[in-house]
């Protein structure tokens, strides 16, 4: 019985949690698509408004660092630095992710490829205003 409650109470918290986190489930109310490519992302310098809910759609429109899909790293990312922290990786050639992310930290902000940003210029700049 204690067990049964421990467990519900584990199950509301993870809702409580999972309901505040800043890959957010709401409708966006914004879209910016972004191309990654060794030349770097295009666009590289963004700026969007505070407080809204922005849908990135990243596509890879090369191989990024290789196209071998059965390595545990392959093509490109899109990663925005802390406090955002969120990102979508392993982006294949011509294929393109998804990420919804409340704009919930004002300021300068830098996004980049974890993967190649220390060969490619993959890096770029969002501005929250
Ligand atoms: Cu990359």
């Amino acid at each position: 019985m204690f067990i049964k409650r421990f467990y519900l109470i584990v199950n509301i918290l993870a809702l409580f949690i999972l309901g505040c986190s800043k890959e957010n489930q709401d409708k966006p109310d914004i879209i910016v698509d972004i191309k990654v490519s060794k030349n770097g992302y295009q666009p590289s310098n963004i700026t969007l408004p505070y407080g809204k809910v922005v849908l990135f759609r990243i596509t890879a429109i090369d191989e990024g660092i290789g196209e071998d899909y059965t390595a545990q790293y392959y093509g490109h990312c899109f990663y925005i630095l802390p406090p955002y922290d969120v990102g979508v990786y392993n982006i294949k050639k011509n294929e393109t992710k998804e990420l919804k992310v409340k704009l919930i930290y004002p300021g300068n902000h830098i996004f980049t490829c974890p993967y190649c940003s220390g060969i490619f210029p993959t890096k770029g700049d969002l501005h929250i205003k």
